[in-house]
């Protein structure tokens, strides 16, 4: 089975890529990346940031996650990435999205030994 870090990697890190104009890069990645299987998943964010930098977050700011859970993280330095919405003409299994390219900091939520992200919670 999948582990929760394998997962968090799966759906949100893509450091091979800097955020790109491509209006195709999230209808493939959502796709690539198995988050349009049996419903388009409505909204997700790209890293683009080493897996190191990533995995460093969850020894930064402890704060609280948005479902009041405490293990939630806040890094200090903005990161590039790539946020995906589902167009509202997007229907399942065509599964559409637009992208924006930001940067800012993000939020993760952590979890296990080692102590790594598990979730995307937000950016700020
Ligand atoms: P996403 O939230 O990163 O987009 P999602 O597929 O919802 O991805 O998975 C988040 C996982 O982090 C969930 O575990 P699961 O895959 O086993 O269902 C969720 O339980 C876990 N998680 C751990 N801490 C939190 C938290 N504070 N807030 C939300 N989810 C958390």
């Amino acid at each position: 089975k999948e582990s929760p870090s394998k997962k968090f990697q799966r759906q949100h890190m893509d450091p091979e890529n800097s955020a790109s104009d491509d209006t195709k890069y999230c209808d493939h990645m959502m796709k690539a990346r198995n988050m349009t299987k049996g419903r388009c998943k409505p909204v997700n964010t790209f890293i683009h940031e080493p897996k190191e930098i990533v995995d460093a977050v969850c020894r930064e700011t402890n704060i609280t996650c948005k479902n009041g859970q405490s293990n939630c993280y806040q890094s200090s330095q903005p990161m590039s990435l790539t946020h995906c919405r589902q167009t509202g003409a997007s229907k399942y299994p065509n599964c559409q999205y637009r992208g924006s390219d930001i940067t800012k900091q993000i939020i993760v939520a952590c979890e296990g030994n080692p102590y790594v992200p598990v979730h995307f919670d937000a950016y700020v």
